[in-house]
């Protein structure tokens, strides 16, 4: 493994690859995640809640900041 360059396009003598997937830290698009963000919603599975659903941040926020408080109204009116 160590003759081969693992990042042709960009000089890395020490040719580093934290998550082992063969492709070297400075050309791996998510260096800590050997599988490189594989729901493609641009977190990689090291930060990615859910690193096979593809969920952004974005839609976390609108679940719980407008999904959860409405459905719980209903719920609470439901009771009533
Ligand atoms: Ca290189
Ligand atoms: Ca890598
Ligand atoms: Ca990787
Ligand atoms: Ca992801």
């Amino acid at each position: 493994m160590r003759d081969v360059d693992n990042c042709p396009a960009v000089s890395n003598a020490d040719q580093e690859d934290t998550d082992g997937d063969g492709v070297g830290d400075v050309c791996d698009s998510c260096a800590n995640d050997p599988v490189n963000d594989p729901d493609n919603d641009g977190l990689c599975g090291n930060i990615d809640n859910c690193p096979t659903v593809s969920m952004p941040i974005k839609w976390i926020q609108i679940v719980t900041e407008l999904v959860m408080p409405a459905m719980y109204a209903h719920m609470t009116l439901k009771m009533m």
